[in-house]
């Protein structure tokens, strides 16, 4: 057991160490200290999270702080040069609690540590919390969660819920995947049938719903203000009944199919080389381009079958190419590989298994090849939407079995894929598909505690190279950092699936 493992935080920080002496009080009249640009806005957060969780009300200062003051420092000096994006330190002693950082970023997470390190019982006195030391900075730039909202459709509030349980964790995008057979979740005022009717169910004939592009806006900026990028997919050519239900005209016989809610995959395909086609993709592109200030614009590519070889490499040259006239960076699955005429930069998400089939290795390094990075979402460890046991109620089980918080865990994003390492991956990412999750809480039982594990995958060291994968990754280390984590998940209200192999402390009675 190290020093970092001592200290109950996920993802575990690169150091960590429990200090002597006194622990902080967190003291009626306490403030919170800010200087630097952004410092005020995560304090706001900060001030927001303590009123909530411990019912606490602290007020913001721009003066140093005084004994027993929280502060946050923004400044270039306050993390090393190569760390300076998000990383941060964070001190507790009897004299205050201080997170220093170079970016607001930064910042943010060091007061996402805090949270973990407050007691649950944070409402009555006193609030104590143990003096240690962090200096932490993250692996990869990228810790992604993915949700699906085109099977089953998720209110704007239930994703800003899920916003709030993932940044906890440090998890900085979130990939909401907009479009499918069985939904088109996002409004396009050029083509308003596309949610007119497309939006008009899901799977299992759920009711369906969108985002106006005011919802999206909105929450597009929530995002943002927990330093969260939102990455919007519109799912191509495959995956397109809905678009295909929603306009006649997109179909090669010019009749649109029946609205679909089933569970199916790979039947459905826009057309290559279409002028119709064409428009409707420089208009879905254009629209969604303009309402995502992030760098990505996922297209999909996955599933494809009913599309033919040659039609799929029009479509996918043609469709990256409008998605990078509008200075976004496509993204799509690693299928769209196949195509040797990606824009430079074009980001590959791999999802095919921690031991690479087929050809899904090779379309993979295809995106480095053509100057791009990859993204590691593979299905056998980090989709969250596989079963965690034979026989669950929730969950599909396709992925060469089920997925437990150890399997979501032991795994490590550079020795999957030969000759694809550290320098051309963005991160990691955990999808959860909701076919066969209906409500939010089902996503969150799914989702939690796996995504604690994958997320600790994306932000701590790496393991050396002497280093297996399973020493490196010490799940019996893990698993009472998860116990802690558990117990703010019940204080939040945050669902958690309460698997055996972890040892859950009682939930607070709150
Ligand atoms: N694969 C499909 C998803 C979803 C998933 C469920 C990808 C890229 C299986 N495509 O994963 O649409 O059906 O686990």
């Amino acid at each position: 057991m190290s020093a970092n493992d001592d200290v109950p935080v996920i993802p575990r920080p690169v150091e960590a160490e429990r200090l002597d002496g006194a622990p902080f009080t967190l003291a009626p009249g306490a403030r919170v200290s800010v200087a630097g640009a952004g410092a005020a806005d995560v304090a706001e957060l900060l001030v927001a999270e303590l009123a909530s969780d411990c019912r606490r009300d602290l007020s913001i200062v721009h003066e140093p702080p005084a004994y027993g003051d929280i502060a946050i420092v923004i400044a270039p000096d306050e993390t090393p040069e190569p760390h300076r994006a998000e990383g941060y330190s964070l001190a507790v002693t009897a004299e205050g609690v201080r997170i220093g950082a170079a970016s607001a970023a930064g910042a943010f997470w060091g007061v996402q540590t805090l949270r973990q390190l407050v007691p649950v019982e944070c409402a009555s006195d006193p609030l104590t919390i143990a003096p240690v030391s962090i200096h932490d900075h993250p692996r990869f730039g990228y810790r992604g969660a993915m949700l699906d909202v085109a099977r089953h459709f998720f209110t704007p509030d239930e994703v800003k819920r899920f916003i709030d349980a993932i940044v906890l964790l440090k998890v900085n995008h979130l990939h909401l995947h907009l479009t499918d057979d069985q939904g088109w979740r996002i409004h396009i005022e050029s083509w308003p049938n596309l949610t007119a009717h497309g939006a008009s169910t899901g799977s299992d004939g759920s009711a369906g719903g969108f985002y106006t592009q005011d919802e999206f806006r909105d929450l597009v900026a929530y995002a943002a203000a927990r330093q969260v990028t939102i990455v919007p997919e519109l799912d191509m050519p495959g995956h397109t009944n809905a678009a295909l239900a929603s306009y006649p005209e997109l179909n090669a016989s010019g009749i649109a199919p029946l609205l679909y809610t089933g569970s199916k995959v790979g039947f459905s395909t826009l057309l290559s080389d279409d002028e119709t086609t064409k428009r409707f993709l420089a208009d879905v592109i254009g629209e969604v381009a303009a309402l995502t200030p992030g760098p990505y614009l996922h297209i999909g590519g996955d599933e494809c079958l009913s599309t033919s070889p040659a039609d799929f490499l029009t479509f996918i040259a043609h469709a990256a190419a409008l998605v990078a006239a509008t200075g976004k960076t496509p993204a799509g699955w690693h299928e769209m590989g196949t195509s040797d005429q990606l824009p430079e930069g074009t980001v590959g998400q791999y999802w095919d298994f921690v031991v690479p089939r087929g050809s899904s290795a090779d379309e993979t390094l295809s995106f480095v090849r053509q100057g791009g990075a990859v993204i590691m979402s593979p299905a056998d460890v980090a989709y969250l939407d596989i079963v965690y046991e034979d026989g669950d109620r929730l969950g599909q089980d396709w992925a060469d079995g089920p997925t437990t918080v150890r399997g979501a865990y032991v795994w490590d994003p550079a020795r999957i894929v030969p000759g694809l390492g550290d320098a051309h991956i963005l991160g990691v990412e955990a999808p959860v598909w909701t076919e066969t999750l209906a409500t939010i809480d089902d996503v969150e039982e799914m989702v939690f505690p796996r995504l604690a594990a994958v997320a600790e995958v994306g932000w701590s060291t790496a393991p050396t190279d002497t280093e297996s994968v399973e020493t490196a990754r010490d799940f019996d280390a893990f698993a009472p950092r998860l116990a802690a984590l558990g117990q703010h998940w019940a204080a939040a209200g945050t669902n958690f699936r309460r698997v055996p192999e972890v040892p859950w402390r009682e939930s607070v009675t709150v």
